[in-house]
């Protein structure tokens, strides 16, 4: 697939591993106004190989299936819950730190933790979630659908979230990188959300027990970026920026640690709700949707 005419990487020229100094990567004044205004950043060589590389014996420990009792934790974003994971596309370990002690307060951890903290300078924020995710080669349908991250979550008080994603592996148009909307951050509503519908029922509890993932319709409007990377680099995306990824055609897979940062005070009230991303919670999703 080529890159269409619209589509560009925003590149820093500054960007690189002599902007870090220990485990603080250091950001532009530029870039906090761009997380801010169009709800996006790319940081290319956020972490050295020799840290990227500390990490993936756990990424395929769990994107493989070897981690234990994870229940749906571990399923498909692109295929409902219970498909064999022979016929896994979108693989998606949801939690890894909360499974794994090995991984808790990793280097990445540390890394984004402190820039999380130059973003928001308002508070304390603390990791919300992990994710780890992981497209097959030539698996065209391993599609992660757009949408807003609110749009997943229950409504807080404060909302501000910085969501890291850091490329395991080169990640471009073909092996399906981040496809993202700019500036979607700044619409004055959440856009509506729906959950896929397998079974081809309306109703969304039934919908949601069925398969994690929402959707939204785009519009006539909607400019994507494609936002490649290469391993060892992130992209960070906000909680309202319209985003998604395409399939992998590529003959390499696309594999990404997501990790989200938001408000201390955000994490306690979502987790007062009994809410903590593992798709094994217990919730009224009924009382979500936008
Ligand atoms: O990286 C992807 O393919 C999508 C991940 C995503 O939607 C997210 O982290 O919010």
């Amino acid at each position: 697939m080529k890159l269409p005419a619209d589509t560009q990487k925003v590149f820093n020229p500054d960007s690189g591993a002599h902007r870090r100094d220990g485990l603080n990567y250091r950001l532009t004044d530029e870039e906090i106004v761009q997380f801010r205004e169009q709800g996006y950043l790319v940081l290319d060589e956020f972490m050295t190989e020799a840290e990227v590389s500390t990490l993936d014996h756990w990424f395929d420990h769990f994107i493989t299936g070897k981690q234990e009792g994870m229940g749906r934790d571990f399923c498909d974003m692109s295929q409902p819950y219970g498909t064999p994971v022979e016929e896994f596309r979108l693989v998606n370990a949801v939690l890894p730190t909360h499974y794994c002690n090995e991984l808790k307060n990793n280097i990445y951890h540390q890394i984004a933790s402190n820039v999380a903290s130059q973003l928001y300078q308002e508070d304390k924020t603390v990791m919300d979630y992990d994710q780890f995710l992981a497209k097959k080669p030539g698996k065209e349908q391993a599609q992660f659908l757009m949408h807003q991250d609110l749009g997943y979550w229950p409504k807080t008080k404060n909302t501000w979230t910085a969501t890291f994603s850091l490329a395991l592996t080169d990640s471009d148009v073909e092996n399906g990188c981040l496809v993202v909307l700019p500036g979607t951050n700044k619409e004055s509503e959440l856009r509506a959300h729906r959950p896929v519908s397998y079974g081809g029922s309306d109703d969304l509890a039934q919908n949601r027990d069925e398969s994690h993932t929402l959707m939204i319709e785009s519009r006539d409007t909607d400019k994507p970026i494609y936002l490649p990377v290469k391993r060892g680099s992130v992209t960070i995306h906000d909680e309202r920026i319209v985003h998604g990824s395409g399939g992998n055609t590529s003959d390499i897979w696309r594999k990404t640690y997501v990790m989200a940062f938001r408000p201390e005070e955000t994490v306690n009230e979502e987790r007062a709700m009994g809410f903590t991303h593992s798709h094994n919670d217990d919730v009224k999703w009924e009382t979500f949707i936008s």
